[in-house]
C-alpha cells in the first residue's frame, strides 16, 4: 500500500480514495514493443493529474468535508523538467490547478518508467519583487559550478497592452538554484534585449568561463515576430544574469516541422561526437499549431554550430497524445541519461500528462548522424528515399 496514512476509522469514501489512488501509482508500466528503432514509448503516461496526492486536494476531515468534496481541482500535470538525484529519476513537474495557475511539484520514481510519487509538498516558490502570476515549464540542470539551477517560465500580464486585451502577457525566465533540490535560492529574473523569453536553459558547462544560456527571444507572446529560433547568449554571474552577444543557433525554416517557432527542450547531453539536443518544433495547420519534437547536434568545441540536424520529427503526438487541453502538442523539457546511455525521454502530451520513451546515446547519435536533413523541397526528400532504395539493392 503507497499511501497508508489514513486511519482505520475513516470513512469508506475517503478510504476509496486512497485506495485507487495507490493503485494507480503501484501500476507497473508496459514498453511498447512496436518501435521504429530509436526509441520505445511506454504503454501509461507516468503522471497525470490523477497522480497529484489525495491529501493536496481533498478536506479529509468528514467534520468539514461530510461530502467528500475535491477542495482543490488539478487541471493537469506536464512540461516536467529531470534529474536524476540520489539515485532516483526526479521530475519538476508543472501542475496546473482548475484556477489555470501551474506551480511545480517534485516527483520521483526508481526505475523513471512507473511509480512516480510526489513528494510530501509543492514548491512555494522563491519570489523576487514582481510576483510570478504564473510559471511553467522547468528545466533543471546540474551545473559545473555545483548548482542545479531550475530556470523556468514566469508569466506576467503586460500592463502596457490597451485595457482591451485583457490577455496581453510577458513571459520570461525566472531562475532558482540549490544544492539539494529542497531549500532553494531565487535569482534575479533573466535580463535580456528581447520583449518575451520562453524555452531558456543553462549549457552544463562553463564556455570560455561564462555560463552559456539558450533562449527564444520572441517579440509576441504567442507569434515570435521578428524573433524566434533557438538563441545562445552568456552570462559573467547567474545573479545578475544579463544576456549577452545572443546568436540564434538553430532558426524557424519555411516549410519544415519547426516553421512558426521552436525551442530549446531540456539542456543538452555530452557525448564523445557531440551535444545531443531536444526541441520543439511548431507549424500551423488548419486545425490550430502543431508541436513535435525533434533533435540536433552540436559540436564539442563550438557550441554555436550545429553539426547534425536529421530531417522531420523525431517524436509527434501519437494516438490518445494527440487529445487533451491543447491537443496535438508534445512538448519536452526533462531528459535523463543514465551511466551506462540509456535515456529517458520525458514529454508531456497535449499540455494534458507526461510520459517517458526510452532510447540510448548510441542510437540517438546514429539517428542525429545519418537521418536524411531536411532538404527543403518535395523532390529532394524524394532524392533521398531513391537513394536509399538504391543503396538496399540486393539486400531484400
Ligand atoms: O501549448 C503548447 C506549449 O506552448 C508554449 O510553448 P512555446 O513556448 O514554444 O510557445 C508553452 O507555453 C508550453 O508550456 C506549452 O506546452
Amino acid at each position: 500500500m503507497t499511501n497508508n496514512i489514513i486511519p482505520t476509522n475513516t470513512p469508506v469514501e475517503f478510504q476509496k480514495l486512497f485506495t485507487e489512488y495507490d493503485q494507480l501509482i503501484d501500476r507497473k508500466n508496459i514498453i511498447e514493443t512496436k518501435s521504429n528503432g530509436i526509441y520505445h514509448r511506454f504503454k501509461y503516461p507516468v503522471i497525470t493529474s490523477e497522480h497529484v496526492p489525495i491529501p493536496w486536494r481533498y478536506d479529509l476531515n468528514p467534520l468539514s468535508n461530510p461530502y467528500v468534496l475535491e477542495r482543490i481541482g488539478v487541471n493537469a500535470a506536464f512540461n516536467a523538467g529531470a534529474l536524476k538525484w540520489n539515485g532516483k529519476y526526479v521530475l519538476a513537474v508543472r501542475v496546473e490547478g482548475a484556477d489555470r495557475k501551474s506551480y511545480f511539484a517534485f516527483a520521483e520514481s526508481s526505475n523513471g518508467i512507473d511509480s512516480f510519487k510526489f513528494w510530501k509538498k509543492p514548491l512555494l516558490l522563491p519570489q523576487n519583487d514582481e510576483p510570478d502570476v504564473n510559471v511553467y515549464d522547468m528545466r533543471l540542470v546540474k551545473h559545473e559550478d555545483g548548482y542545479i539551477y531550475g530556470i523556468f517560465c514566469t508569466e506576467r500580464k503586460d500592463t502596457s497592452a490597451p485595457v482591451t486585451d485583457s490577455s496581453a502577457a510577458i513571459a520570461n525566465a525566472g531562475i532558482i538554484r540549490s544544492k539539494d533540490l529542497i531549500s532553494w535560492e531565487r535569482l534575479p529574473d533573466l535580463i535580456s534585449t528581447a520583449k518575451q523569453q520562453r524555452n531558456v536553459t543553462l549549457h552544463p558547462e562553463f564556455i570560455n568561463g561564462k555560463y552559456a544560456l539558450y533562449t527564444r527571444p520572441q517579440d509576441g507572446f504567442i507569434l515570435t515576430g521578428s524573433g524566434g529560433g533557438i538563441g545562445l547568449g552568456y552570462v559573467d554571474d547567474m545573479t545578475n544574469p544579463k544576456v549577452k552577444n545572443e546568436v540564434i543557433i538553430n532558426n524557424k525554416k519555411y516549410h519544415t516541422v519547426y516553421e512558426l517557432k521552436n525551442g530549446q527542450g531540456p539542456s543538452p547531453i555530452k557525448t564523445n561526437k557531440g551535444w545531443l539536443h531536444l526541441a520543439h518544433g511548431v507549424r500551423n495547420t488548419a486545425a490550430g499549431l502543431r508541436y513535435v519534437l525533434y533533435m540536433f547536434m552540436t559540436a564539442l568545441d563550438d557550441i554555436t554550430k550545429v553539426i547534425y540536424q536529421p530531417g522531420g520529427y523525431l517524436l509527434a503526438p501519437n494516438d490518445q497524445e494527440i487529445i487533451g487541453d491543447v491537443g496535438n502538442v508534445l512538448f519536452c523539457n526533462g531528459w535523463i541519461a543514465d551511466p551506462n546511455g540509456k535515456i529517458f525521454i520525458y514529454y508531456a502530451s497535449s499540455d494534458t500528462r507526461m510520459h517517458v520513451a526510452t532510447s540510448t546515446i548510441e542510437i540517438l547519435i546514429d539517428y542525429c548522424e545519418n537521418t536524411p536533413e531536411d532538404k527543403l523541397y518535395s523532390n529532394n526528400s524524394v532524392a533521398a528515399i531513391i537513394d536509399l532504395i538504391e543503396g538496399n539493392k540486393g539486400l531484400y
